[in-house]
């Protein structure tokens, strides 16, 4: 980890000359045959300007550089806030100050504290939000797949001569489980690589911890925590009926033995260690890790519990100063994360956050052992875990007991009819020439390892992964507008169109079912309209390139004109999952389309600085800008209706129902832009 740093990438190798003051203990006697080792690989050196002062770093400097760093460990949170505080002190456009006080902490700090903090850093200062962050899957693809592969990328970048081609590593289907553990017909979502990169990307959007509130304090950031989640939960359920098993049950009794196991065959490059795996039928056990600065027990959270249930329950939060205020979603969201932005951290604790921890350490929960946490503990693992959907199921349900309580009310007809517009038809074309059929199949896709890798200095190491994919497919909306020309808000979603029983919903339930596919805002002439847009315009999903591809890549798509914006543009869900999976014999699902009032949509951002990338502004929001939606975000189907009980009841003249299905056609295809091919 404390090896010097080469750049990035390839061709431009590029060295930082390390003098004597930026080298540790480990690396101070050999510094110089160091800079000479690496300096005649390098074809660019570039010397680094002496800080005036060195960085005391008396939190971080704790953490060894072979643990592993996770931003729920209260004592790792403090080390990573004071890191990012250094960072972000460096006065504005002193960026050869920033540089080397980046350099100085890369050497000395652990690096995947080093990693968290940089990242946030480079997000958060004026003078360097336009520098990219490297993709994580290839900075850490210890986290993201099969320690297997490592083995092999190791043996073929010391058997390949420079330049020779490379043969893909093919990570298997299913390495984690067989199907004789039911939960592993869900291991495509869970483990899919894009996923978690889109879950540890929003986190690194939205930390919940920093010493500059600003950094933290971003528009309706609780909220979204609850909506993207939200989705996450409705996305998977869909899933799960799509493989034959129930809507994911909440972990709420905390007593009870958890029957999940999950093994992730995940190896960290950082402690050289195996990540820990969880048996089935484990319970939570009080905590007491002094190491991570975690001392909390199961009736803590019972009572955090009851005092956000009691929160919930009055529609009224207690703050520190003993004064109230009431109760609203995006407060909810920082009370139940939580974020520094919760009124009450004493009163309301750290539910979402403690329950990853508890989760995490089942194996080792005093430290006993020496054991690290699990999957549970790190953003860019958890989803793998089965419980995570379990845990979020939970977190989800207090949301919902909110939005279902009489401090919220059911939206009015003013609130969701547009008079005078009138949908006459909508329907989904798929490229394969299908009406109101979405296709999914599988695709065999590669990325570079090489990056992440000490040996790397040889080319790319790719891995060949497979995931779900769709066939690209349009909505065509039919529009009658009695009314003036005027602009709407398209909102679409899909939701499965029977339980688990196989029978009909009722909109209280299917309401927590629908996934939003897509929402944007378009002109509307007055008279008939027809309107059509492509799936890979989706507000929720990244294009492939984004998601995976690193930045001299990124700039043979033509979508990607803007390579700077990147660091931002990489949170979304990728567009390879944008669609369930279905079944081979075809499942019914409802398509929902809206086109809602734009004076009550409209919100007010100031024009400049749009970004060229694909926004996910859905699930993401948008930078430096507020969340670019007046309604509460899963409109119209955050609250429960309190006249329709079933999605057709629902249906007002600015809406549609449409059925569709959703077909797999069960064939793994080769993605035509692999590198290797
Ligand atoms: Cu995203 Cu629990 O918040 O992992």
């Amino acid at each position: 980890p404390n090896e010097p740093m080469l750049s990035p990438k390839g061709d431009d190798n590029t060295l930082f000359q390390l003098t004597e003051q930026f080298l540790n203990e480990d690396y101070m006697n050999n510094g110089i045959e160091i800079n000479n080792r690496y300096g005649e690989m390098a074809n660019k050196v570039i010397p680094l300007k002496e800080l005036s002062q060195l960085p005391q770093f008396n939190l971080a400097r704790r953490l060894p550089a072979d643990a592993e760093f996770s931003t729920f460990l209260p004592a790792h949170q403090e080390m990573a806030d004071e890191v990012i505080d250094e960072l972000l002190s460096v006065p504005e456009n002193q960026l050869q100050d920033f540089l080397s006080l980046c350099v100085y902490a890369r050497v000395n700090l652990n690096p995947q504290l080093f990693n968290y903090c940089y990242s946030v850093a480079l997000m958060h200062r004026k003078d360097t939000k336009n520098v990219p962050i490297q993709n994580f899957a290839e900075t850490f693809p210890s986290k993201f797949m099969d320690s297997q592969v490592f083995a092999q990328a190791r043996e073929s970048a010391a058997v390949s001569a420079q330049g020779a081609p490379r043969v893909p590593i093919i990570i298997p289907r299913d390495y984690t489980a067989t199907d004789l553990d039911v939960e592993h017909r869900l291991a495509y979502f869970r483990e899919d690589i894009g996923v978690n990169l889109h879950h540890w990307h929003w986190h690194l959007v939205y930390p919940f911890s920093a010493r500059q509130r600003q950094v933290v304090d971003k528009d309706r950031r609780g909220e979204l925590f609850f909506y993207m989640h939200q989705q996450i939960i409705a996305r998977y359920n869909g899933e799960r009926l799509n493989n034959a098993l129930a809507r994911v049950k909440k972990f709420s009794n905390w007593d009870e033995p958890i029957p999940e196991g999950y093994f992730p065959k995940l190896d960290s490059l950082t402690t050289s260690r195996g990540w820990p795996p969880r048996q089935a039928n484990m319970v939570w056990q009080n905590l007491n890790r002094p190491i991570d600065g975690l001392n909390i027990t199961v009736a803590d959270m019972q009572r955090w519990r009851r005092n956000v249930e009691e929160a919930i329950a009055t529609g009224i939060a207690q703050r520190a100063d003993g004064t109230t205020q009431a109760l609203d979603i995006d407060t909810l969201g920082n009370i139940i994360e939580s974020s520094i932005l919760s009124p009450n951290p004493q009163l309301y604790g750290a539910l979402h956050n403690n329950g990853h921890s508890f989760a995490a350490y089942m194996h080792d929960p005093t430290h006993r052992y020496l054991e690290s946490f699990s999957v549970m503990a790190d953003e860019a693992t958890t989803m793998r875990d089965p419980f995570f959907y379990r845990w979020h199921a939970f977190v989800d349900d207090l949301f919902q007991r909110f939005k279902e309580s009489t401090h919220v009310r059911s939206y009015t007809r003013s609130e969701l009819e547009n008079p005078g517009v009138q949908i006459t038809s909508a329907r989904v074309e798929s490229s394969t020439g299908g009406q109101n059929t979405l296709n999914t199949f599988w695709t065999q896709s590669d990325v570079d390892l090489s990056r992440g890798l000490d040996f790397s200095n040889r080319g790319p190491v790719y891995a060949r992964f497979t995931h779900l994919n769709h066939r690209p497919f349009q909505y065509v909306i039919d529009v009658n507008n009695t009314g003036n020309a005027r602009r709407t808000t398209v909102r679409i979603f899909i939701a499965p169109k029977f339980d688990e029983r196989n029978l009909p919903w009722a909109l209280s339930d299917q309401r927590k079912m629908f996934i939003e596919m897509d929402k944007f805002v378009i002109p509307l002439n007055a008279g008939q309209n027809t309107i059509v847009r492509q799936s890979t315009q989706s507000s929720v999903t990244i294009p492939f390139e984004q998601t995976f591809r690193n930045l001299s890549q990124q700039g043979n798509d033509p979508r990607q004109t803007d390579l700077t914006s990147f660091n931002y543009c990489g949170c979304g869900w990728p567009q390879h999952m944008l669609v369930p999976k279905g079944t081979e014999a075809g499942t019914q699902y409802d398509l929902f389309v809206m086109l809602s009032n734009y004076d009550l949509d409209s919100v007010n951002n100031p024009d400049g600085s749009t970004l060229s990338c694909v926004e996910a502004s859905s699930f993401c929001g948008l930078k430096d800008k507020l969340y670019p939606d007046r309604r509460s975000m899963g409109y119209p189907f955050d609250r429960p209706s309190s006249t329709a009980a079933n999605i057709q009841d629902f249906i007002l003249p600015n809406m549609f129902r449409q059925d569709i299905t959703i077909r797999l056609q069960n064939v793994t295809e080769q993605n035509p832009k692999n590198p290797t091919n």
